[in-house]
């Protein structure tokens, strides 16, 4: 039987000592294993996690009709979740999309000005240096091949590229689900960028879709991160494996595998500190955890995610150069979508990086973490049926 759909016991949970339980896991009603979930890649995982679709449904055996539709969202939910997403976004909207349309407005010619002052909003709105010029300087082309003299269509060829570039990103994740045993992803990222709050959303996530989930308190630079790990474990119902303060975080994550493979959970995410006392130690330090975990579940851990915090714009991209040469980063979620109107860093990543983006945060609450789509991305950035 799989890993992930083994049958819950509703055995007591008893923590290793020096850990603490806050909340017992309620237990999901037993459901029968499918058997082909197996080689679904992580992202399409995430996906189908994010639109809130039972897990246990996919490739089962047996000629009863898959109620498909069960659990998927409904279409109205649809258009209120986009509208969110919409609003999230926003500002970026603002600053990008409605800075180009004003550009735009009456304009009769392609001049150099023109394409300088779009320039000038592309790098603003933290598209980036390259891929602004791969945008300019693909009108530019097109304007001096005589392809393209409408500043209209150079609008709508823009917004088009910029798709192009969010969906390249699209690819499927090489990666497979464990074929026993939990699916552990480690959480990564500098300090403040999210990560705790976004390992309770993502942990919420797999509970509503009937996964038995356990958190890691790997932060254990300060008291408040091994607290506020806590808290969302009690939110979300959810056991919490924890030491105090100032512990080694590689001996919490030993302590929490080991105790998630004794008790059957399917899924274990681990938090990690994001700020030690060098730059240097912590890189080191994630790498020790990353081998800890490898030792107790030979292809552990599953997804490295990285979590950038979209208002810090350049920056997040650097930070993701930096994590990638000391962790195999898997995944990225970006949160603070909603706060920044440098959004653009979204399409930036895409363009630069071969990771794909799992999970864009749109706000604090429980479900503004939402599962990142492209071309939802794009439609609710520049979608122009949409009322503010
Ligand atoms: N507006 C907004 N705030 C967020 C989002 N994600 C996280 N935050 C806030 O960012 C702050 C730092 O988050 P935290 O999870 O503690 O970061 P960590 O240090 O990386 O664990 C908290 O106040 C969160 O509520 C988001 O998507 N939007
Ligand atoms: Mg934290």
């Amino acid at each position: 039987m799989l890993g992930w759909f083994k049958n819950k016991s509703s055995d007591d949970l008893d923590l290793p000592e020096g850990s603490e339980q806050k909340v017992q896991a309620t237990e999901e009603p037993v459901k029968e294993a499918p058997k082909s979930i197996l080689h679904e890649d992580v992202g399409v995982l995430f996906k189908r996690l994010t639109r809130g679709e039972s897990l246990v449904q996919k490739g089962q055996e047996g000629e009863e009709p898959v109620e498909q539709a069960e659990k998927s969202i409904l279409h109205e939910d649809v258009g209120v979740l986009f509208k969110r997403l919409t609003k999230g976004l926003e500002k970026t909207r603002g600053n990008l999309v409605v800075r180009v349309d004003e550009l735009f407005l009456g304009k009769k010619v392609i001049d150099p000005e023109l394409l300088d002052d779009l320039e000038e909003i592309l790098i603003t709105a933290d598209l980036g240096v390259e891929t602004t010029m791969a945008l300019v300087d693909d009108a530019r082309d097109k304007v001096s091949r005589k392809e393209l003299s409408d500043p209209q269509v150079l609008k709508t060829v823009l917004k088009e590229k910029i798709k192009e570039f969010l969906l390249s990103s699209d690819k499927p994740a090489e990666l497979v689900m464990p074929e026993e045993g939990p699916f552990v992803i480690m959480v990564v990222g500098v300090n403040g960028v999210g990560k705790t709050t976004s390992i309770g959303k993502i942990a919420n996530k797999f509970v509503n879709a009937g996964q038995k989930v356990l958190l890691v308190a790997g932060d254990t630079f300060r008291a408040a991160a091994v607290e506020q790990l806590k808290i969302w474990g009690q939110r979300i119902n959810v056991p919490v494996i924890a030491q105090e303060a100032g512990a080694d975080p590689s001996s919490v994550v030993f302590d929490g595998i080991e105790y998630a493979v004794k008790r059957d959970f399917d899924v274990v995410i681990v938090d990690t500190a994001g700020r030690l006392h060098t730059k240097v130690n912590l890189m080191e330090e994630l790498k020790k955890i990353k081998r800890v975990m490898g030792k107790k579940i030979s292809d552990a851990p599953h997804e490295i995610m990285l979590v950038i915090d979209a208002t810090t714009g350049q920056n997040g991209i650097s930070q993701a150069r930096e994590f990638s040469k000391a962790v195999d980063i898997t995944g990225l979620t970006l949160t603070k979508l909603d706060g920044t109107a440098k959004g653009g860093i979204v399409v930036n990543i895409c363009r630069e990086f071969d990771i794909p983006i799992r999970f864009i945060g749109i706000g604090e609450q429980m479900d503004d973490l939402r599962d990142f789509d492209p071309e939802e991305f794009a439609e609710a950035l520049f979608g122009s049926d949409i009322d503010q």
